[in-house]
Parts: structure tokens; sequence; C-alpha cells
């Protein structure tokens, strides 16, 4: 009887190639000769559905079979996130802020400005999470028939998973850089300020290179909401930094989203003053106990459309990429040791020169 290499092929259940090539593809073995429990094994995960893709290689002089696990794509659980900081120099960005303020618009817009080329200096070096980013960006497109961008609330299970973005430098002498975002719920955020171990859950925040706390542009308009969101801005971070998540390994940023809401109100109005006196107040409270502080104003989904957005945002992601205190980020080679055109010519030319 024959069956299948491929642990996603159900030909020896039902007798359909899954690439289509009937009984001439080379991946079919014949069972009878397979007698261990592999063949039960791989029919039980063709039957159940397991969404990780296996491709089994087996090799036929040693017997042995190496097997190589691709991600499926969606946001990487902590497990998974533990597993690209451990093996490459990756950069975590925590960020929260109340329901609504726009977190998950701004990290949609950096995969989005990637689709239309490289963000700054920085070059697109692949996603483990490019079905998640994909269907974070589908609201807000005109294909989706929404008649003005919007996007799902995120649920609390995302609060210890992370989006993963690979990029490389443009001058091509650096390793890559993984970005690991990780978007904490807006539904979190209050509940981490009034529970300790709510905050303390947050473990994405302690390993952060960057915390983020974006206050929404559009509340700070609304005299009834703009003083709950900033004390609830400063009272996050306190928080943190009472429970020890963030301290001068962190770079705190503010970020007011929304500009585009902020902008509409007379200059001289009292939203003005109130987003100042906050950014003073992070000023004056946080700059001293942290790695370093940001302040940014921006619209990642203007509704107007009038506003230029992609400087900033181009901007914002590559001070994410390029700072860190945790590890001393590495000085590029200078560029005149590296002219060769293939890797294996500049190898060369790199180690010879030392040599
Ligand atoms: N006017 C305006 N609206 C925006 C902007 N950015 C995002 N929005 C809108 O704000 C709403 C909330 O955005 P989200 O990105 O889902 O907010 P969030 O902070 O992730 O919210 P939670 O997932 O609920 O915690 C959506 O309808 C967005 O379209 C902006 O720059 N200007
Ligand atoms: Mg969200």
């Amino acid at each position: 009887m024959k069956g299948c290499k491929l642990a996603l092929c159900g030909f020896g259940i039902d007798g359909k190639c899954i690439e289509g090539r009937g009984s001439a593809c080379p991946n079919l073995i014949n069972t009878l000769e397979d007698t261990s429990d592999e063949v039960t094994d791989r029919a039980a995960l063709a039957s159940n559905g397991d969404d990780v893709t296996e491709i089994v290689a087996d090799n036929a002089n040693t017997g042995l079979s190496e097997t190589e696990v691709l991600h499926h794509g969606t946001a990487l659980e902590i497990i998974d996130a533990r597993e690209v900081t451990s093996r490459s120099r990756a950069i975590l960005v925590s960020i929260a802020g109340m329901v609504e303020s726009g977190k998950t618009s701004l990290l949609a817009r950096f995969h989005q400005q990637f689709q239309m080329g490289s963000v700054g200096d920085y070059e697109f070096a692949g996603s483990l999470s490019l079905m998640r980013f994909e269907e974070l960006n589908w609201r807000a497109t005109v294909e989706s028939g929404a008649h003005a961008p919007s996007m799902e609330h995120t649920s609390r299970r995302y609060d210890n998973s992370c989006l993963h973005v690979a990029v490389s430098h443009k001058d091509g002498n650096q390793p890559h850089i993984d970005l690991l975002l990780n978007d904490i719920s807006g539904d979190t955020y209050p509940d981490a300020i009034s529970a300790l171990t709510v905050c303390e859950n947050l473990m994405c925040t302690r390993r952060a290179d960057h915390l983020a706390v974006v206050v929404d542009g559009g509340a700070m308009v609304d005299r009834t909401r703009r003083h709950d969101h900033a004390s609830k801005a400063l009272n996050f971070v306190n928080r943190l930094l009472q429970t020890g998540q963030i301290g001068p390994q962190t770079i705190l940023h503010l970020i007011i989203t929304k500009e585009d809401e902020l902008k509409a109100a007379p200059r001289d109005s009292a939203c003005h003053q109130a987003v100042h006196h906050l950014e003073e107040s992070f000023e004056r409270d946080f700059s001293h106990r942290v790695g370093g502080l940001h302040k940014w104003r921006v619209a990642a989904r203007p509704m107007d459309g009038t506003l230029p957005t992609v400087d900033i945002i181009t901007r914002l992601f590559s001070t994410f990429v390029s700072t860190t205190q945790r590890y001393p980020m590495p000085t590029p080679l200078p560029s005149s040791t590296v002219y060769g055109e293939r890797d294996f010519s500049r190898y060369g030319l790199i180690h010879g020169d030392s040599e």
C-alpha cells in the first residue's frame, strides 16, 4: 500500500495527492515497508488539521529524518518570541494605551509602508506574522467595503504576543534586525494601573527595549475625556516603574495619535494646552528614570487624508529599530571595504584584507 512522506498529504487515506501529482509523485512511499507508527502519526496529523506545516525529508542513507517547522503567519506567542530574541539581535516594542487610541492602526502602518518600498534606511527582510499584518490592514482598505478605515478591537489574548518583522539596513553591512511588536489590548491598560498582578503579567513589557504609551488625540479634544486619558498615561508609566517592568533599560515614547483631530481644534484651545502639559509631565517625571524619552504626534489613519504621515511614521519606525539600551548597536563597517557584488565575493574581500 502507498502512503506519502508529507505530513499534510492524505494520499494514504483517500488516494488524493496534495501536490496533484497522483501516483507518480516522488514523495510516495510503500507503507508496508514503513512498519513504524510514523505513518499513523502522519495520518492523525493530517486528519486533525494541525495548522503547523511540517515538511519531512527522509534521508535514505542514514534513515534519519529532518523536520522544518514553518510558522503560520499569525502573532508570535511568547515562547516563539523568546526563540527570536535568543537567536538574534531583536528589538521588542510594547505599545499600550486606552481602547481605540490607535495602537494597532499605527503598527499596521509599518507593514503598509513596507508594501510601498523601504522605510527610511530599512528594507523588509521577512516576517513571521504576515497573515496577521494582512488581516489588520484589510479593514483599512477600500476593498474591504468599509466606508472609512477601521480596525478590529485587539483582544486581551494578544497581551503577551508579538508581531514580527525583520529588516536590514540599506548599506548591507549590518546583520538583519528582528523587530517584535507587542500590542497590549486597551482593555488591559486600565486594569494594569489598578491591579499589580495584571501589570506584572505583562511579560513582553518586562523585556521591552521600547515602551510606547499611546494617548488618543481625539480624546484630548474632548473635555469630558481628556483628564482621564492624560492621568491614565502617567499612572500607567508610574505603575510599570514601581513594579520594575521598565527602567533605565527602557526607552519611553509618548505618542499622541489622531493628530488630524487635534489639528482641527483651535490652536489656543484647552486641548492643545492639555497635550503640552502631558508632554511636559512625561519629561519632568520620567526622563531621568528611563533610558530615553521621545515625544511624538502622529496620525496613522487620518480621516480627511490631508495630513502627511509617511515621514513621521518612518522616523518612529527608524527610532525603534536603531536604538536600544539593552546592548550596544553595531557600528557599520566602513563601506570602502565592501565592493564585491555577491556575498561570496564580499567574504573574500573582507577576510582577505585582514589576513
Ligand atoms: N481620525 C483618526 N482616526 C484614527 C487614526 N488612527 C486610527 N484611527 C481610528 O481609531 C479607531 C481605533 O483604532 P485602533 O488602532 O483599533 O485602536 P487600538 O488602540 O488598537 O484599540 P484597541 O484594540 O481597542 O485597544 C479605528 O477606527 C481607526 O480607524 C488617526 O490617525 N486619525
Ligand atoms: Mg488594537
